[in-house]
């Protein structure tokens, strides 16, 4: 694992008096290249803090800062040690060469160690914080903005699954237990519902029928694990457009972030997670909700793009249950954010009440679009499938 080799004078350039001085000094408690020049929120993720701190130097150098959600991650040291197991993987995969990255960048954050103790991350007052290297010169996009886009995108999670698909997924910890697996989010949906008052909202009416009408298909990704038709691999957890960074100039995908849910799992609920996210023009937190639809025509561009880089290592089974994976996703986020707003937004950070009734009605919609187009769907797999069989 590569650290920032000068170590700068302790004392961060920013003062305490500053309204960043206690961020900046939990920053200098890394091992930064120089001293910092400025610190600024960065990002809408819905469970973590994140900040970006630049840095002096010839070149300037930025990395992002992040607390770490204790209620979410209960052991954050073994979300570090995944993060950790899959870096140095991906950078030995990278140093062999890649013939799918060789004419093109290709990075993976790196974990910057504390200048105290060595360790990946820096605790104080309670926060659990760690500091990675900002991808630079890329950007990333709340919304897909053209089809090349999300071609790209579907690329970039193929390649980050290329790269991990060689790592035994028995060598990371089950950071999240339970994170995708949908028959257990059912079980606390229903333990939530037990308690929480009764429905007094035509939404909220619309949503408890919506889950009861779709309980038995919850299980249709677990069921074949259990049977042996999927495995468990390494994944990413979170491949939602906005964790895909797009080269400045080129355009092209050239790293994915937000490494916290690397853990093993079925790479199923990523590639729905992807689409769900890339396939929906108005993005997740959309008020018009009769707008709301999956983009067939975006979804040939991401699923393209994955397999263009993934179908060497997936299975007939696997792209059997390519569908189930689409609709089970965005199902399974709906429900995910309507049990928060049963339990009283306690996961999800909201911004005004209803926010997560909103955000699941949203989903529920995509939902109901992914199904209403089942037969497309799985036509276009069947094609995609088709002319990779041709190509090999
Ligand atoms: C959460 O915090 P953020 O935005 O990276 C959530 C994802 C959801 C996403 C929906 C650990 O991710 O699973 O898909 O919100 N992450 C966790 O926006 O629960
Ligand atoms: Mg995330």
């Amino acid at each position: 694992m590569r650290t920032s080799a000068a170590s700068p004078p302790l004392q961060p350039a920013m003062t305490q008096g500053d309204a960043n001085g206690e961020l900046a000094a939990i920053a200098a408690a890394f091992d930064l290249p120089g001293p910092i020049l400025d610190l600024e929120r960065l990002g809408n993720g819905n469970v973590n803090d994140s900040y970006l701190v630049v840095c002096d130097g010839d070149p300037l150098q930025r990395f992002v800062l992040q607390r770490l959600n204790r209620t979410v991650f209960a052991q954050p040291e073994l979300v570090m040690a995944n993060m950790i197991a899959v870096a140095e993987h991906v950078e030995a995969r990278l140093n062999e060469g890649c013939a799918l990255l060789a004419e093109r960048r290709w990075e993976h954050p790196r974990v910057v160690l504390s200048r105290v103790d060595g360790r990946p991350w820096v605790e104080r007052d309670g926060g659990f914080w760690r500091l990675i290297s900002f991808i630079e010169s890329s950007r990333s996009f709340d919304l897909v903005a053209s089809a090349a886009q999300a071609r790209e995108v579907g690329f970039g999670l193929g390649v980050f699954h290329h790269l991990i698909s060689d790592l035994p997924p028995a060598g990371l910890a089950d950071t999240l237990e339970g994170f995708h697996v949908t028959p257990r989010y059912l079980q606390h949906y229903d333990a939530v519902l037990a308690r929480a008052p009764a429905a007094a909202a035509s939404e909220e009416m619309h949503c408890l029928a919506f889950v009861e009408a779709r309980r038995d298909f919850a299980s249709v990704l677990e069921a074949a694990r259990e049977s042996g038709q999927l495995r468990l691999r390494p994944i990413h957890g979170d491949p939602k457009v906005n964790n895909v960074m797009m080269e400045a100039g080129s355009g092209r995908a050239c790293a994915l972030v937000d490494l916290d849910t690397v853990k093993p799992g079925l790479i199923h609920y990523d590639i729905g997670d992807c689409l769900r996210s890339c396939c929906n023009p108005l993005g997740e937190e959309t008020a018009d909700l009769e707008a709301v639809c999956f983009d067939v025509a975006l979804c040939r561009e991401v699923l393209s793009g994955y397999l263009a880089a993934a179908s060497g290592f997936l299975t007939a089974a696997d792209y059997d249950h390519l569908y189930g994976a689409m609709r089970l996703i965005s199902f399974e986020l709906g429900l995910r954010f309507f049990t928060d707003h049963l339990a009283g937004n306690v996961y999800f950070r909201t911004d005004r009440p209803g926010h997560n009734l909103q955000r699941a009605l949203v989903q529920f919609r995509l939902t109901e679009s992914i199904e209403a187009q089942e037969t497309q769907l799985r036509d276009l797999i069947a094609e995609l499938r088709a002319d990779l069989a041709v190509v090999r």
